[in-house]
């Protein structure tokens, strides 16, 4: 399922086989958490060459249901998206206030905030509901402490997030099952559970709770300790991370797979992801800019428009200004990512951090 093709230190190159296409590691997902890759159509996301994406089991489930996502065929028919589909289990949603009630050995209850109806999520019951909406990566259900945390809540997170990925069915014919490593900023925890959860038969791994608010000193360092423990033969998914810099960072740790709202968010909000750093197109300085977004960008919106039109739709609260921002912002990730197999292939990736770290660094 996963094969290592090249590495440059402990960078890795490799492909991870879905039942919806071969996927090039390291790789960015933009984010569909609600069947949406917010302000994209598929053929927005074709244009970009986007082959895999992660959406959210526990949005799904409460809205539009799995009655309805069944009747379509399952969320590729359902989206009309026909590459690789990653589904996350709503762990993450322990700590985004109006869904989580309480967690115990057998789960985690969740109320929907549409209705006030409660549901246990045991991690048998969350790997159903995947399979059902029929992605082709289902994350553990998982229990991820907020930040910062006290030692004994995430020791309790560690605790729990073993017992519940022994019970999380793995060696599922059509969809993959990754574990997700948890243990906040304490390094024996993050040691511990990483130990835990490589003697279970995972088709991969998530390393979960950070970048949620620690310094990214401490989150690399939460990295290193992880990927040295987990199975060399296995993915690794840094989840929720993120911006060009990060991800090389996590990358030359050994970090494979990456999601973020990053491109989306930023695009929403009026700025561009460029060669040349982040640029605010709100800015005054936009305003008679005839040049595209990016000069080495391709995509729709650079090929086709001036930054002086984007700063002009804007300012005037055009959707169509979201739109291709969003659309640039994906198709650089995307790009980005091509450049950084390309870089650890040739063995130059510490050259590659020094020119990125000039552009985007503080
Ligand atoms: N657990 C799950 N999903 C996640 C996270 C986690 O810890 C994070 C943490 N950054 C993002 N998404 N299940
Ligand atoms: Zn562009």
């Amino acid at each position: 399922m996963f094969k290592i093709i090249a590495k440059d230190n402990k960078a890795r190159l490799g492909i991870l086989k879905t039942a919806h296409g071969e996927l090039k590691t390291p790789f960015f997902m933009p984010v569909a958490t609600k069947a949406t890759v917010k302000t994209l159509t598929p053929e927005d996301l074709e244009s970009c060459d986007v082959k895999v994406l992660i959406s959210n089991s526990l949005h799904l489930f409460l809205k539009p249901g799995l009655e309805v996502l069944e009747k379509h065929g399952g969320l590729h028919k359902f989206m009309r998206f026909e590459g690789a589909i990653f589904t996350d289990s709503g762990g993450f949603q322990m700590i985004r206030k109006g869904f989580f009630v309480r967690a115990d050995e057998s789960g985690i209850i969740f109320r929907s905030p549409y209705d006030g109806q409660k549901y246990l999520f045991t991690p048998e019951f969350s790997k159903e509901v995947q399979m059902r909406i029929g992605s082709d990566v289902a994350m553990m259900l998982d229990y991820c402490a907020e930040y910062p945390a006290s030692y004994e809540e995430a020791k309790r997170s560690v605790e729990l997030t073993t017992k519940w990925a022994q019970k999380f069915p793995k060696n599922t014919k059509e969809q993959l099952s990754f574990g997700i490593v948890q243990g906040s900023i304490y390094e024996d925890l993050r040691e511990k559970s990483a130990k835990d959860l490589s003697n279970m038969d995972f088709d991969g791994y998530g390393i979960g709770g950070l970048s949620i608010g620690e310094p990214k000193k401490v989150m690399h360092r939460m990295v290193e300790i992880v990927d040295g423990i987990l199975p060399e033969n296995k993915p690794r998914y840094l989840m929720g991370v993120g911006s060009p810099l990060e991800i090389i960072e996590s990358v030359i740790r050994g970090v494979d797979i990456f999601d973020s709202v990053f491109p989306t968010r930023n695009g929403r909000h009026g700025t561009a992801i460029t060669s040349e750093g982040m640029l605010n197109l709100r800015k005054a300085e936009f305003k008679n800019d005839m040049q595209p977004l990016d000069n080495e960008c391709q995509c729709y919106t650079c090929e086709n428009f001036t930054r002086a039109y984007i700063h002009h739709l804007l300012r005037e609260k055009e959707i169509l200004g979201m739109h291709l921002l969003s659309l640039h912002n994906v198709c650089f990730m995307i790009q980005f990512m091509k450049r950084l197999r390309e870089e650890i292939e040739q063995g130059n990736l510490e050259k590659f951090k020094k020119e990125m770290e000039r552009i985007y660094g503080t």
